[in-house]
């Protein structure tokens, strides 16, 4: 098949998924064409029968805001044109349903242009829901030929604050590549915290929603118990909060912001544990990437969290903002290596339900679905 992918490009879970499954596609034989604003993070050096197309906005004085969302039509038209494509998958509803269902009226007279929508999170629980964006979203979504959700929590959440009428959300969960994301094979990790120290970490793209300073406050309560150091990986609108909570809080030798960086596998697998306190998490893929990695997560626990992290199996969760209880798990758990090396083996174990290759091929099913109605 010839597949058109748009994603965001930037550090971030619905990017990093549409990446690693346009990579996949590839591997499997089918021509994938990524259209952006700029190469998505993931997607580096060459790769067979994988291309990208950059979106270009002009600017002009009369525009405050340059529309990117009818440059982003214009290049998905271009390229299906062009390229021939079977379809669009596109991640993320805003705007790119709506830019995809936009490519699809002009390629009217040639051919019936498939686009399939995946839904990842925010764009339902967050932004579509705000008046400014909810017609168009629901309008997108029902418009798909296709709509998949990350979890069975994101699908409910769909058909609640839509209705979404004569459409079908397929669920079909996030994966990981287990060539990329496993425990060291030799037990040797890199150096990140002295000898003797807990290890725990924090990937995001530090998002209100993460709420990072709750990580950094579990950490305090962890660190009062036992040598620890925190390493939080990526940058985002709350690094500046996160920061000034660590000095507050007198933890600077202990915490170390790294910034975005490539090579997250190798940070998690010298990890003891992973925290995620979010908000709202329709998946929570950097869960599921700690627990592939032989990590066992402290999570909030509600959206489509517990669909990944099974309680008391392969991690603990708590109410959202209850720092207190999941502080005392994190210190009950790293206190104990027996169980701590049970729940290591099981967070691998359920990680891999999650494999590329188990996920991929339901991604390849629907696509063939669509390209017979
Ligand atoms: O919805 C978002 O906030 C954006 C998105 C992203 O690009 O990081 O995150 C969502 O999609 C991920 C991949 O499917 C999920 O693992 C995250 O749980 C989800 N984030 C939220 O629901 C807050």
């Amino acid at each position: 098949m010839r597949i058109g992918i748009t994603c965001y490009p930037t550090y971030g879970g619905s990017g990093a998924v549409a990446t690693e499954l346009g990579l996949e596609l590839a591997r499997r034989g089918h021509e994938v064409h990524f259209i952006s604003y700029a190469s998505p993070f993931r997607l580096r050096g060459f790769e067979e029968r994988v291309s990208f197309h950059e979106v270009v906005t002009a600017d002009y004085p009369l525009f405050e805001h340059a529309p990117y969302a009818l440059s982003l039509a214009v290049k998905q038209h271009e390229v299906a044109l062009r390229e021939n494509l079977d379809l669009m998958h596109v991640h993320y509803a805003i705007p790119h349903a709506t830019t995809a269902w936009l490519a699809k009226q002009m390629m009217d007279q040639v051919r019936d242009l498939k686009v399939v929508t995946t839904l990842h999170g925010t764009d339902i629980t967050l932004v579509g829901k705000d008046p400014s964006y909810f017609t168009i979203t629901k309008f997108s979504i029902e418009q798909s030929d296709r709509v998949t959700a990350v979890s069975q929590y994101l699908r409910d959440e769909t058909y609640r604050t839509f209705g979404c009428v004569g459409c079908e959300v397929t669920v079909i969960p996030n994966f990981i590549s287990t060539a990329d994301y496993h425990p060291a094979p030799d037990g040797k990790t890199c150096a990140l915290a002295p000898a003797g120290h807990k290890l725990l970490v924090h990937v995001s793209n530090f998002r209100p929603v993460k709420r990072v300073t709750d990580v950094v406050r579990i950490f305090a309560g962890v660190r009062q118990a036992m040598a620890a150091t925190l390493v939080l990986v990526g940058d985002g609108p709350e690094r500046d909060a996160a920061e000034a909570e660590v000095d507050r809080l007198g933890l600077k030798r202990n915490v170390r912001f790294l910034g975005k960086v490539e090579n997250v596998a190798d940070i998690l697998r010298g990890a003891h544990l992973f925290l995620l306190p979010s908000n709202t998490e329709s998946f929570g893929l950097a869960a599921l990437e700690a627990m592939a990695c032989g990590v066992p997560v402290v999570a909030s626990n509600l959206g489509g969290i517990p669909e990944v992290v099974v309680n008391g199996e392969t991690g603990h969760l708590a109410p959202v903002g209850d720092v207190a209880q999941m502080t005392e798990r994190a210190v009950a758990l790293l206190k104990d290596p027996d169980a701590h090396a049970r729940m290591r083996a099981r967070a691998i174990a359920r990680a891999r339900e999650f494999s590329a290759e188990r996920v991929v091929p339901l991604y390849e099913q629907l696509y063939q679905d669509v390209l017979r109605d």
